[in-house]
C-alpha cells in the first residue's frame, strides 16, 4: 500500500512514521509513505498557498493552483491511487470505510487547512471526501494519520497472530471482549476464574458474552444494523430471563429477600 499525504506541514508526519506498527510496516516494505509539501508547488517569492475568499467573509481559502499541481504530480507517480480530500464535510470514517480503503492500490490524502479548499479542487481532482467525526480540526493532517493508522493495521501480515485484526472491536460489528493479564489479583480485583480454567470452549463463550454485554451497555447502537447469530440471541435471551427474574423478585419480595438462596 502506498500512502501519499499532501500538506503544508509535512514535518508533522515524521514522528508518526517513526514509531510502532507504522514504522514496522515501512521497514518490512508493507507500506510506502511520503508527505509532500504543497508549498513546493506554489509560485512567487512567498510561495503563498492561501488567499481571501471571493464574496468576502472571514478566514482564508486554499488556492487551487498549488493544490492542483501537487495532486497532479502525486497522481502521475501513483496513477492507481485514490485521491481523498480530508474535510469535516466528508463521509464519516469508520471500520467499514477502513476495510474498503485497505483494498486500494494506494491512497493520496489532501489535507485542507485554513477555512477550506477552493471548490474547483473538490470537483475535478478528488475521488472521495472523508471526515473522522463531527467536530472541526484545524487541518486534515491528524485525520490523515488516523486513517493511515487504521488502514495499515488491516493489511495482511502487518499484525502478528497475537494482535490479529479479526478479533478487534468493530471487526465483528461489536466491541472486543474483556482482557486481563498478570497479576491474578490487582487492587482487590481478581481475574475471572473461567480464564484460568484452560477450558477453551467455555473461555470462548465467556468472551462472546462479555463482548455482547459491553456492546449492549456502551454502544447499543451497534446492534441496530447487525444480524445476530443464533448463539448471540441465546446469550441475550439468557440475560433477559435473568434480568426479568431480578425485577420480578424485587417487586414481589423487596431487595435482599432471596439472598442466600439466590
Ligand atoms: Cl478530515 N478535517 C478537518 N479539518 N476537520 C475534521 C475532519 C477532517 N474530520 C473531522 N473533523
Amino acid at each position: 500500500m502506498n500512502f501519499v499525504v499532501l500538506t503544508i506541514f509535512p514535518e508533522m508526519f515524521n514522528p508518526f512514521w517513526e514509531h510502532g506498527i507504522i514504522r514496522r510496516a515501512i521497514d518490512r516494505n508493507k507500506i510506502r509513505v511520503s508527505a509532500i509539501d504543497i508549498r513546493d508547488f506554489a509560485e512567487g517569492k512567498h510561495r503563498v498557498t492561501d488567499d481571501r475568499p471571493y464574496g468576502g467573509g472571514c478566514g482564508m481559502v486554499m488556492k487551487p493552483e498549488p493544490l492542483g499541481a501537487a495532486i497532479r504530480e502525486a497522481t502521475q507517480k501513483a496513477p492507481l491511487s485514490k485521491k481523498i480530500l480530508l474535510t469535516p464535510q466528508g463521509r464519516r470514517f469508520d471500520s467499514s470505510v477502513a476495510h474498503e480503503l485497505s483494498s486500494s492500490e494506494g491512497l493520496i490524502f489532501i489535507c485542507g487547512r485554513y477555512e477550506g479548499v477552493d471548490e474547483r479542487i473538490c470537483l475535478d481532482f478528488i475521488d472521495d471526501e472523508i471526515s473522522i467525526g463531527d467536530y472541526v480540526l484545524t487541518g486534515g493532517e491528524l485525520a490523515a494519520m488516523v486513517i493511515i493508522d487504521a488502514v495499515t493495521r488491516l493489511i495482511p501480515g502487518i499484525l502478528g497472530g497475537r494482535e490479529s485484526a479479526e478479533k478487534d472491536s468493530f471487526s465483528g460489528g461489536i466491541l472486543e471482549y474483556a482482557q486481563y493479564t498478570r497479576p491474578r489479583s490487582f487492587e482487590g480485583h481478581d481475574v475471572p476464574e473461567i480464564l484460568l480454567s484452560g477450558d477453551h470452549k467455555k473461555i470462548e463463550n465467556w468472551r462472546l458474552e462479555t463482548s455482547l454485554i459491553r456492546t449492549f451497555l456502551k454502544r447499543p447502537d451497534l446492534f441496530e444494523n447487525r444480524a445476530l447469530s443464533k448463539q448471540e440471541i441465546e446469550i441475550l435471551k439468557k440475560w433477559c430471563v435473568d434480568i426479568e427474574r431480578i425485577i420480578h423478585n424485587q417487586s414481589l419480595y423487596g431487595p435482599g429477600a432471596l439472598s442466600g438462596g439466590q
